[in-house]
Parts: C-alpha cells; structure tokens; sequence
C-alpha cells in the first residue's frame, strides 16, 4: 500500500484546530491531531510545505521508519512546532494500520490495561463558593478526579477561570489580553481553597491543581508543603520545567505529587525529571510530543521510574487527539489520569468519534483505529479564526510566566 494523498484541514467550530488527513492508494484514510495553541498556522505550513511531499509514495505501515525519517532526516530536531507536525503524521498513520487490520488501535497496541479511563474534570469559580458549587456539579457528573481553580482576591485576573459562564478558553481573538499576577497573594490564599474543598466534600475524591508555571521552586516548594493536609493528587506545572534539576527543590520539601509536562515535546524534556524521580506524573500528550510512537517510549521509559501518565487533555487539543488518547490510555500499564475539559458542540459535529464520556470515566469505542473521523464539508463551514493565548505580568509590570 502506498500513501497517495495528505491534506491538512484548518477549521475553526468554536476553536481553532489543524488535522492531517492522509490517503492510501486502496482509499484508506487515517487523520492526525496537529493542533497548537496560538501558533496553528505554523504547524500547517510545516505540513504542507515540508512534511506531506515527502510521505507520497511511502507505505503506511512503516510508521517507525517514517517517525524516524521526519525526526532525524529533518536535521533540526525536536521543538513544538516540528514534533506537533510529526505526532499528526504518527496518529494519522496508526490509525490507517487499524482500520487495515480491523483493530482498535488500544489493541494494536497490546490490548486494555483497565476497563475504562478515570479523566478529571475542571472545576472553576471566581470565588470560593463558586468553585464549591461547580466542585459539587462534577461529583455529581461522576467525576473521581477534579481539578480546582479560583480567583485571588484582588487579583485582577488568574489562570483557568472563565470570565462569563461559559467554558474555559484561554485564546482570545483580536488583541492579546494582558493578566497580572501575584505569587504572594495567590499562595496566601490557595491553600484555603483546599482546606473549603476538603472540609466540604472530603477526601473521597482526587483533587488537581494546576499553578500554570507560576511559581519559583522554592515558592513551589512552600505551596506544596502548606496544602499537604489537603493531600492532592497532584499540583501541576508548579515552576517552569526547562531546568529539570530545579525540581530537586520541591522535592526536598514536600511529599505534594508533582505532574509536569503539557508543553513537552520530547523525551528529552523530561529524562531528568523522570530518572531522578522528581515528578510522579509525565503530562505529555500525543499531539505535541511525537505521537503515539513517541509518548510511548516516554511512557515506558517513567514505568522504570514509577512515575504515572496524566496527559494533557485541554479543548485546543482537538477530539482526533482525544480518541488516540484514550485509546494509549486504556492500554498504557504506568496510567495515572487523563485530563477532559470537553468540547463545544460544533467541534463534536466536524470530529464524529467513537469514544464517549460515563460518569468520570471514557472509552474510546471499538471502531477500527483511533475512532475519530473529520467532516470535509462541515469543518469549510468555519474558517480559521486567529486567536491568541494571553500573557501575564507581575503587579509592576514585569512579564511573567502565564
Ligand atoms: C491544562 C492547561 C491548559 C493550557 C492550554 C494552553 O492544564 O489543561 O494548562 O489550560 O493552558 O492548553 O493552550
Ligand atoms: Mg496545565
């Protein structure tokens, strides 16, 4: 078999995603996740003008070769926007060899590890009891696992809450919008958001947080000893992770779990972190590490170490990566959690998927491959749209880690 065609599809139902479609010669198609926040049109030109000239002529089937040939044979290694373009290539390609062997790719890739996959949910107020009420909303959906984000008295602005009572999205449109932040305020206040969750709902359920890179690692080490009465399941992202060794820090203060990696884009962001053992969560996803090929040899590279997956699972990661996703999920030994924010509705109708949503927990579905297909004629319905993530400052007007 040969591939005869790849095509990259820009579309924009409620959010801006990018999708690799390639065709074979027997009229088999398989698509890729090649979505990147901000900056999609990158990843698009990548595609078109350098990667899908050189996968004509190719067989499908020979997906670690060809992980291998874009990878080494590019020259330049690694980075977001090359990786996120490999990854879509590697998804799209799994998924053809499922639909030619009639497979599910969860049993390509060696059968299911659980029954289904425990994803965690976002629970966000711009105060305390607002929190509380969409924490209470989420037990009762079912959720094991949630994550909790708060605003900060006087803090103009913060991480993970929306502004209306809509859906969380952080792009915006037109200008890039400015956040201020506050380390003191925040970790003055955080750990009362914790002791309300917990005096409230107990400790029956995993409860997540994410810090969003915001903090230094003594900072972060401060936080993660002041909640751990709280026992989370993990805080996330608690400093920026280009300084693997900065985490030895944490480390030596807190038993707090630790999960980085969403901005990951390689195995070697995070073999430091891994072998030493200075996170318990590698949050790495399909999309923008490489694909499944790729996450996989990191997945079983932190098995060694204990160390669990927790993939990154937000809305600007398109329903294509989430049906690969779970399908890793479902077979992947060293599983932690899988992150499910959900989708605008008109995202679901351009993306039909296999994998469904039951009470806390996802299936993928049983459909040959990853499941997940695009609708041509509805994704031309909403053209790209830019949209930008924001930036944050400090108080005086430093630029910050958002
Ligand atoms: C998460 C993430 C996201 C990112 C977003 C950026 O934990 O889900 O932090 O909310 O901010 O994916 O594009
Ligand atoms: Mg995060």
């Amino acid at each position: 078999m040969k591939i005869v065609r790849a095509d990259v599809i820009v579309t924009c139902p409620g959010r801006n995603f990018v999708t690799l479609k390639i065709v074979t010669d027997e009229g088999v198609h398989g698509i890729g996740d090649a979505t990147l926040n901000g900056r999609e049109l990158a990843v698009a030109s990548y595609l078109k003008d350098h990667v899908c000239p050189l996968l004509i002529g190719r067989d499908p089937g020979c997906i670690e070769d060809t992980w291998q040939y874009l990878y080494k044979g590019a020259y330049w290694r690694r980075g977001p926007v090359t990786m996120t373009a490999i990854a879509a290539v590697d998804m799209a390609l799994w998924d053809i060899l499922g639909k030619v062997t009639g497979m599910p790719l969860y049993k390509l890739l060696g059968g299911a590890s659980r029954e289904s996959v425990m994803v965690y949910g976002h629970a966000t107020g711009r105060d305390i009891p607002e929190a509380l009420d969409r924490y209470a909303e989420h037990i009762e959906a079912g959720y094991q696992a949630i994550r909790i984000q708060c605003g900060v008295p006087n803090m103009r602005s913060v991480y993970g809450v929306s502004k209306g009572s809509g859906m969380y999205e952080p792009a915006t449109k037109g200008a890039v919008e400015e956040q201020s932040w506050s380390s003191e305020k925040y970790l003055d206040f955080v750990p009362k958001l914790f002791e309300a969750v917990r005096d409230k709902f107990g400790f029956d359920t995993h409860l997540l947080h994410d810090v969003h890179h915001r903090l230094t690692p003594i900072e972060a080490a401060r936080l993660g000893k002041s909640i751990e009465p709280y026992r989370l399941f993990w805080m996330e992202d608690p400093t920026p992770a280009e300084n693997q060794a900065g985490f030895r820090l944490i480390r030596e203060h807190t038993v707090t779990p630790i999960a980085v990696g969403e901005v990951f884009n390689s195995i070697w962001d995070c073999k430091q972190l891994i072998e030493e053992q200075l996170i318990d969560y590698i949050r790495a996803t399909l999309t923008h590490a490489g694909g499944i090929t790729h996450l996989r040899r990191i997945a079983d590279f932190a098995s060694l170490y204990q160390v669990r997956t927790g993939c990154h699972g937000p809305s600007d990661l398109s329903p294509v990566c989430m049906g690969a996703a779970l399908h890793f999920d479902l077979w992947v030994p060293n599983f932690g959690v899988q992150e499910y924010m959900g989708f605008p509705q008109e995202a679901l109708d351009v993306f039909p998927h296999a994998w469904r949503f039951e009470r806390g927990t996802m299936h993928p579905g049983e459909a040959p491959g990853h499941g997940v297909d695009i609708d041509e004629a509805a994704a031309a319905r909403y053209p790209y749209d830019p949209a930008y993530l924001p930036v944050a400052r400090l108080e005086d007007g430093t630029l910050w880690n958002w």
